[in-house]
């Protein structure tokens, strides 16, 4: 079971953890946090009652997941969000696949898969200041460790999956939670550069060369595509039927594999 202890075992970066049995989203409560706390801090439960995905979508968060929450305050113009985002991908690929001896994919832009299934959903959450820069930002991961009792709901049953087909190996909740944040924080105070995490992120990627629809957010209209590359600020690149280029930032589009 995740526990504060459990975690901070296998913990080698300087964050303060708090731990819930269950909370409505761990993004909302590190929100909270942030109005009154400067410390990088790390928020998880054990299950959620208002998971959050992003555009107003939610993530299901029962007991056997990994909910979790990193309260940062970085001193980086907004536009770098995006960057966090994909170097947190990187950093729970692999932390997943150390902890499970699997191989997971990245979803651009922010989902993580195993086996053709979901089984992460990444949701970073910006403050942003007047001048531009992040008041503070919340990296909020979802993973699936194990398949709910019941199984998935129907909705999603046909996309989600779990790390662990039966019983989840012990204590590798608690060294997932620690392991994301052993390989975000380097990255993250190191300035988050480039280097440190496009090329895997470009390797990890499922999506390249594939057929998918590409959902414009504003109006909810969808296009067919190709997906041919991920360009050098995490934009998706995608060209259309009659040949037209585009390259995609997170917040314009949502992307489904066909
Ligand atoms: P997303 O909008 O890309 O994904 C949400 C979509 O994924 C849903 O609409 C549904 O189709 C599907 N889905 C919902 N729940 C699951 C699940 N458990 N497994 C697989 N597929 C699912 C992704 O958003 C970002 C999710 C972040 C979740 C974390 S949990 C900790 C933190 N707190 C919080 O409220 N959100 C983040």
């Amino acid at each position: 079971m995740i526990t504060k202890n459990g975690i901070s075992k296998y913990l080698r970066e300087d964050v303060s953890v708090l731990v819930y049995d269950e909370l409505v989203s761990t993004n909302l409560t590190a929100r909270d946090l942030a109005e009154e706390s400067n410390k990088d801090t790390l928020i998880a439960a054990h299950r959620q009652t208002g998971g959050r995905g992003r555009m107003g979508r939610s993530f299901f968060s029962p007991s056997g997941g990994l909910y979790m929450s990193l309260l940062l305050h970085p001193t980086m113009p907004s536009h770098k969000a995006t960057g966090l985002t994909a170097a947190a991908a990187v950093a729970t690929a692999r932390a997943i696949d150390r902890v499970s001896g699997k191989k997971s994919e990245i979803k651009w832009v922010n989902d993580i898969y195993l086996d053709n299934r979901k089984v992460c959903g990444i949701l970073a959450e910006a403050q942003i200041k007047d001048d531009g820069f992040m008041k503070y930002v919340v990296v909020g991961i979802g993973i699936n460790l194990t398949v709910p009792r019941g199984g998935f709901p129907a909705d999603i049953a046909g996309r989600a999956g779990a790390l662990f087909d039966g019983d989840m190996p012990q204590d590798a909740d608690n060294r997932i939670a620690a392991e994301i944040v052993n390989e975000l924080l380097p990255m993250y105070r190191g300035g988050l550069l480039v280097s440190d995490y496009l090329d895997e992120y470009r390797k990890r990627s499922n999506i390249i060369g594939r057929d998918v629809d590409v959902m414009r957010i504003v109006d909810g209209e969808s296009r067919p595509a190709k997906a041919v590359a991920i360009d050098d600020v995490c934009r998706l690149v995608v060209r259309y039927p009659d040949g037209v280029v585009e390259a995609l930032g997170s917040g314009e589009v949502s992307v489904r594999g066909r």
